[in-house]
Formats: C-alpha cells, sequence, structure tokens
C-alpha cells in the first residue's frame, strides 16, 4: 500500500495518524510540491483533482481524506476507530462530513490566507481570512459544546472524527485563530494530543520554521508584506 502525502499537510495528517493507531505497513511516498509533482500526468493519474492524500492498494486508488481513513479503518478491521453499530458509525460519518463542509472548511480558508499564501510568497487577503473566521467561530462554538461531558467527539474512545475535526486546530496559533474561548475544544485537543498516534504525526519542525517564517514576514508592521 502507498499513500501519497505532503508532511505537515492536515488532510495528510489525519490519515497519517490512523495507519500509526493500526501500525499497518504503508509505504509513505512525499509529494514534491515545490516542484510540482502533485499537477504532473502520473500523479493526476492516481488523483485527477491534483491533492494530497491519495492512496494506492493494488488495483484501487482512492482519493479524498476522510475515505481513505475509512478504507483503512475496515480494512484493518478497527471497529473502535470506525464503528460497525449502524448508529455510532453514522454518528462518525456524520461529523466527518461535518468537518469537509464546514468546520475544516472554514478553517482553512483561514489558514489557507494566513499561513499557506506566505509560504507560497503569496499575498494573503486578510478580507477573505475575516470572513471565514467569522463562518469558523459559530462551528467552534457547536463543536465546544457539544463536547461538554464528552472525552471525545463521537463517545468515550477516539474515532476518526476525533482526527477528521483535530487536523487543522494544531495550526490555529499561528493563524491568529483564538481558541480561548473554547474550553471543551481545548481540552479536547490536549487529549488528542496525549495519543501516540497523533504526537507521531504532528508537523515536521523544518515545516513549522518555514510556516513560522513566511507567517512573521506577513505580520502587519514586518515591512514583508
Ligand atoms: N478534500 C480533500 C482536500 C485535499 C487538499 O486540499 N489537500 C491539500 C493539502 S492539505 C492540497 O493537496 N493542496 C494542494 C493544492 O491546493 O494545490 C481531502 O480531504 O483529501
Amino acid at each position: 500500500m502507498k499513500l501519497y502525502i505532503v508532511p505537515g499537510s492536515p488532510n495528510c495528517r489525519k490519515v497519517q495518524a490512523v495507519v500509526h493507531e493500526l501500525s499497518v505497513p504503508v509505504e509513505a511516498v512525499l509529494v514534491d510540491f515545490a516542484a510540482g509533482a502533485h499537477k504532473r500526468r502520473d500523479y493526476l493519474a492516481i488523483n485527477p483533482n491534483g491533492l494530497v492524500p491519495s492512496l494506492v492498494d493494488g488495483d484501487l486508488r482512492l482519493w479524498e481524506s476522510n475515505a481513505i481513513m475509512q478504507y483503512l479503518a475496515d480494512a484493518h478491521g478497527a471497529t473502535s476507530l470506525f464503528p460497525r453499530d449502524l448508529r455510532r458509525r453514522i454518528d462518525v460519518v456524520r461529523w466527518q462530513c461535518w468537518e469537509l463542509s464546514h468546520f475544516g472548511r472554514a478553517l482553512g480558508a483561514v489558514l489557507f490566507e494566513r499561513l499557506f499564501k506566505p509560504l507560497m510568497g503569496q499575498q494573503p487577503d486578510e478580507a477573505i481570512a475575516q470572513r471565514a473566521l467569522e463562518q469558523f467561530q459559530p462551528c467552534a462554538a457547536l463543536l465546544d459544546a457539544h463536547l461538554r461531558g464528552r472525552e471525545f467527539v463521537a463517545g468515550d474512545t477516539v474515532t476518526l472524527a476525533d482526527y477528521s475535526l483535530g487536523c487543522q486546530l494544531p495550526l490555529a496559533a499561528l493563524g491568529r485563530v483564538d481558541l480561548a474561548p473554547y474550553p471543551e475544544l481545548r481540552a479536547w485537543l490536549a487529549r488528542l494530543h496525549e495519543r501516540e498516534a497523533w504526537r507521531a504525526t504532528a508537523t515536521p519542525a523544518a515545516m513549522a520554521l518555514a510556516l513560522e517564517q513566511a507567517v512573521a514576514a506577513h505580520r502587519p508592521g514586518s515591512g514583508g508584506a
């Protein structure tokens, strides 16, 4: 099995966390974004979107991070991460859908403007970041309220839903996204951080440093923007 990733990508991290949880032998293939490898014909044959992550398992070519997580969990009998019981399973699916459509989409738009654009040498658009932040805040409040009295998003044990919803949050501070108003969310993130699979997939130090430097160069008043 081959997993195509870019170190530091939140969508890759959620899949990598599942790989670590399951201890499955997966060959990680690093896609060289800087060289445009994700837009070349050989990679587009695997993922026509030109995005990461992608999984190749025999003749299966699978893209969309949440689908890859579900496939890996089911293929390895991980019923705790992705329960077979219909009610519990659909709860996990629901939160993963919500992550893609609402929570992660809004947060991703903020981070794209404030972190990833500077990293790529592009000028951030703060108006877009502000609008996305306004969409993120009610989502964060909803999740915060949901987590009250719960260890994890879909119950007392970690599931795919936690890794999907958590994958971008470690970058929040760098993107000036204030999580202070969401104490339950922060406590849940700390619980996630206790898991070996989460710590093992943290953004590589070199990537974290590059992000910090790119953000600093574009900070208002830095003279870099
Ligand atoms: N919905 C997709 C999103 C994948 C995605 O946007 N990946 C980012 C990295 S986190 C990417 O490949 N960006 C490259 C680009 O936009 O050209 C998934 O969940 O797999």
